[in-house]
């Protein structure tokens, strides 16, 4: 099947024509597993046997590095707060033959797509695609022997025993490739580069980018509790886009799988001004893309700390909800209102999560019935 025709609700990446995605994220890790535990030296000492022989237990395996793919990860901002990742020790043997316990194994979610390198020899170590898919990525050390195997028809009374053996240390690179889950649109100048600079906690470069004039922007936002989206403006949808004026089709549909899309709309600039520029952008938008336009929309107003902007505010609020949207004013310069943008994100965004676990549900209901 090709990447173009997957179900738009399934991919977490697209590609361009020459297979690669444009916008990768990249981390780098560095993982270890656990340490074996010691093999333990002991002999039997009870009241009445006086020369019991070795009981030494063996170590227990260190914990393992495992990756595991988990669908409601989609960025890899999570690692940044995290590039070391260490798996458990095994305990050592104890006496009466007692194995130690092995060391926890330490499960790293990853999202669906996560590609993973070793950086000594530059190899890709795992390619996770799958929904929970698992692989182990660094393997804990073995327990040592008790001294209890070491026992021969010769030496009745062993005081060997081995060493857990070391767990493996290695420096990674995870990269994966990102789909936009919420497209900026309006007019040059509206701020929308700005947003993304200021609400980004990191920004992936962008690979392979077919288009040589309009440079996508985008970032990543941390929306809190782990969860993460990826922001992008849709560059060159301006009026007249669509008779050829830069803009492919071919980006659009890296744009596909938004959940959300914010109308910035620029509140210095003089309010019919303004107006119908939102509206000559919305019907480039349509033409376009239809599919695009029927993402839901919000309006968010531009560059609140300006005096001209404070004016004009209600004047431009009135007529947006005319028009039937949603309204949020902000600043990227001083902060207001982001923290609401914010949270209108991640609700959107929750929204789609559980409409997607719905649909889940109803093909496995569906799926029941067939058998
Ligand atoms: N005062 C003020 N200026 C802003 C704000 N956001 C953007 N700008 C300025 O507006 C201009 C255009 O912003 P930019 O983000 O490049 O717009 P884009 O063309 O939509 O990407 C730049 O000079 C920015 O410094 C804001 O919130 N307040
Ligand atoms: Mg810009």
């Amino acid at each position: 099947m090709s990447a173009w025709s997957r179900p738009s609700n399934q991919p977490h990446f697209l590609f361009s024509r020459r297979g690669h995605a444009m916008f990768v994220d990249t981390s780098k890790l560095f993982v270890q597993s656990g340490k074996g535990g010691d093999g333990c030296l002991s002999f039997r000492r009870e009241k009445y046997i006086p020369k019991g022989g070795p009981d030494g237990g063996d170590g227990g395996r260190g914990g393992h590095v495992i990756f595991q793919t988990n669908s409601s990860l989609n960025t890899l901002l999570h690692f940044r707060h995290r590039p070391n990742l260490r798996a458990q020790s095994g305990e050592a043997g104890k006496g009466r033959r007692m194995h130690g316990a092995n060391g926890e194994d330490l499960i790293v979610s990853v999202p669906i797509g996560t590609i993973v390198r070793d950086v000594s020899t530059g190899d890709v170590i795992a390619d996770l695609s799958g929904e929970g898919e698992e692989v182990v990525i660094a393997l804990g050390g073995r327990g040592g022997l008790g001294n209890e195997h070491f026992k021969s028809s010769t030496n009745r009374a062993p005081r060997k025993t081995t060493k857990g053996l070391p767990g493996e240390e290695v420096e990674l690179e995870v990269e994966l490739k990102l789909l936009a889950d919420v497209g900026l649109i309006g007019m040059p100048n509206a701020g929308k580069s700005t947003l993304i600079s200021r609400i980004s906690a990191s920004r992936p470069k962008i690979a392979d980018y077919p288009f040589t004039t309009l440079e996508p922007n985008l970032g990543v936002v941390d929306l809190g509790d782990f969860r993460s989206c990826v922001v992008a403006d849709i560059p060159g949808l301006i009026p007249g886009a669509h008779t050829g004026k830069g803009l492919g089709m071919r980006f659009l549909r890296h744009v596909d799988r938004c959940s959300l899309l914010l109308h910035l709309v620029d509140a210095s600039v003089p309010s019919d001004h303004a107006l119908s520029d939102m509206d000559a952008i919305s019907s480039e938008l349509e033409l376009f893309s239809a599919e695009l336009a029927r993402k839901p929309r919000l309006a968010v107003l531009s560059k609140l700390d300006l005096t001209e902007s404070q004016e004009q505010a209600e004047t431009l609020r009135k007529g947006l909800e005319a028009r039937g949207y949603q309204v949020i004013g902000i600043s990227s310069v001083s902060g207001e209102g982001l923290q609401e943008l914010i949270g209108h994100i991640s609700r959107n965004l929750s929204e789609r999560a559980n409409d997607g676990e719905k649909k889940e549900a109803g093909s496995a209901t569906k799926k029941e019935g067939a058998l």
